[in-house]
């Protein structure tokens, strides 16, 4: 196997035996065959465009598709080559006229001639390194799109723009085109990335309402609970609607944690607050929360023995041996398998931190229409100096050591700059007691990598008040990334202009020399390097 798509690559170059994220090679393989699928599929859809007998069922099994490839999302190999069939089939289902490409002909009969498929179309197939790096850097791109849009459609919407393009980019990798082209692009995929986050802001607060700044309790109460984790609020409110009166509780984890804001989420008093971190503490907060757990999405690590019973897994996410819920035929999900096993568990271990220093209630829900609703206390802050600079500080957390570095960065921040955040990295300081200046919380938390478009409307709303652009204003960018979803906020991020952003805690093993000498030249993108010294540049 070869995979370099996360941040986590084995050695920074990429796992070649097992993922250090948990995937083994067959894993591996068929989500390298699965893209190609998909591939192939985009291919004869765009030709059956030009007849109008394209087929609509594929823009969301693509997105689906890209998602299910994404780091920490689908491990079990049966439900990835149900994916690579099932595009096939809608890929079957078109005509052939235009289409000679083996990945418009190609037919598995068994799981082990896909698994044998994705060696041969893995990322090692293209041998240019920088043809290579840009190829990929263009599919973790569309990760992160095929990843939005998943939930974009699940909200009821749909976008035949985002769609359009993914099938042009998927197909777009398996044709010769100039460097030029190929940055473009990427760089388009960027513009699509900004559509598509814009698309999901519109669904989700359409769905649940605009957030509103709440503070959040991290102490458990008493009565026995289920656990939910991923980015999913569908999930979320069907669950709460289900487990309304029947005396189990509802704990978010990780990136569920921005629900506690949005008005028709926490109108429900048993959604009782967030249980532990981000992704990569789930052994043990898992263990310790006691009741079962609904993963929606990523992040998902491989679960210990002594607690994959009480693990669940719906949407995209999958795990052989989990229980997984599935989509529907109409209504709401079923979850009722999740409650009555909550009700023969014991309460949640409490293992909130009381400590000088940190806090126990973590405060949320600074998404655009909060931020821009206090937008004259802000800019008035700014104005007087009290506020003298924003760092952007969104992403991801990872579990290595080095991502320490952004606990002591936030700590280290002088007393007038605020912090902005989305993601799941703000658990690295989202704790630590930084206070508020002037009622404006330090740490200014948009909410998941999903709401990343929240901080490009505050931003672009601080560059009108301030009469500037957003590369003239005082906020610099110090972004943590890990897996694709990111990979797309820096694509959107770049599409926007924003120049001179810090990545760490290292830059993509995806980008060969060449490429990383395009984004420097062009962007001023730089790798972090220690708090003293980024300090110096950034606050
Ligand atoms: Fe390795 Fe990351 Fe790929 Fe997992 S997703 S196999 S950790 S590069
Ligand atoms: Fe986190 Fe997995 Fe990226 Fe949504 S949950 S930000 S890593």
């Amino acid at each position: 196997m070869f995979c370099y798509q996360c941040e986590e690559a084995a050695k920074g170059c990429g796992c070649t035996v097992k993922g250090v994220c948990g995937k083994e090679e067959s894993t591996a393989a068929l989500q390298d065959c699965l893209i190609y699928s998909i591939k192939g599929l985009s291919l004869r859809n765009i030709e059956a465009r030009k007849t109008g007998k394209d087929n609509q069922a594929a823009g969301p099994l693509i997105a689906e598709s890209l998602f299910a490839a994404l780091t920490n999302v689908n491990f079990d190999n049966e439900r990835l080559y149900g994916l690579i069939t099932d595009a096939i089939a809608i890929r079957d289902s078109l005509p052939t006229e235009g289409c000679t490409h083996d990945a418009c002909t190609w037919r598995p009969k068994t799981i082990a001639d896909a698994i044998q498929k994705g060696t041969e179309t893995g990322v090692l197939a293209t041998e240019n390194e920088d043809v290579r790096s840009l190829r990929e850097l263009l599919v973790y791109g569309l990760k992160g799109v095929g990843a939005y849009y998943y939930h974009v459609v699940a909200l009821g919407y749909q976008n035949d723009g985002v769609t359009r393009f993914m099938e042009e980019a998927l197909a777009s990798t398996l044709t010769d085109l100039s460097v030029d082209e190929m940055v473009a692009i990427v760089l388009k995929c960027g513009e699509i990335g900004v559509k598509v986050l814009e698309n999901l802001d519109t669904a989700n607060t359409t769905a649940y309402g605009n957030p509103e700044i709440t503070p959040v309790a991290t102490a458990p109460g008493t009565n026995p609970g289920i656990l939910i984790t991923g980015h999913d609020l569908k999930d979320l409110d069907e669950l709460l609607i289900q487990t309304e009166g029947t005396g189990v509780d509802v704990y978010t984890h990780g990136e569920m944690l921005p629900a506690h804001a949005y008005p028709v989420l926490k109108k429900y008093p048993h959604l009782i607050g967030n249980y532990g971190g981000s992704w990569p503490h789930q052994k043990k907060e898992f263990e310790s929360f006691n009741g079962p757990i609904l993963v929606t999405t990523n992040c998902l690590v491989p679960p210990a023995e002594s607690y994959i019973d009480r693990v669940y897994t719906t949407g995209p996410t999958g795990f052989t041996g989990v229980t997984h819920i599935p989509e529907a035929k109409e209504g709401m999900k079923d979850f009722s398998a999740l409650i009555a096993h909550a009700k023969t568990c014991t309460p949640p271990t409490d293992i909130s931190v009381k400590a000088d220093g940190y806090t126990d209630t973590l405060t949320i829900g600074c998404a655009h229409h909060a931020v821009l609703s206090i937008a004259d206390a802000v800019v008035d802050a700014v104005k007087q100096g009290q506020i003298r600079k924003f760092v952007v500080m969104a992403g991801c957390d990872g579990r290595q050591k080095e991502r320490e570095y952004y606990t002591e960065f936030a700590k280290a921040l002088p007393k007038d700059v605020v912090i902005l955040t989305a993601g799941c990295a703000k658990y690295r300081y989202n704790n630590l007691d930084l206070g508020t200046i002037g009622g404006i919380p330090r740490v200014i938390d948009a909410g998941q990598c999903n709401d990343c478009y929240s901080l490009v409307l505050i931003a672009q709303a601080l560059a009108e008040a301030f009469e500037t652009d957003l590369n003239s204003l005082p906020v610099s960018y110090n972004i943590a990334w890990y897996e694709q979803k990111a990979v797309l906020v820096l694509l959107s991020l770049l599409h926007l202009g924003v120049q001179n952003i810090t990545l760490g805690p290292k830059l993509p093993a995806f980008i060969s020399p060449a490429v990383l000498n395009v984004l420097v030249e062009n962007f001023g993108i730089r790798a972090n390097t220690t708090v003293e010294e980024d300090l110096k540049l950034m606050a």
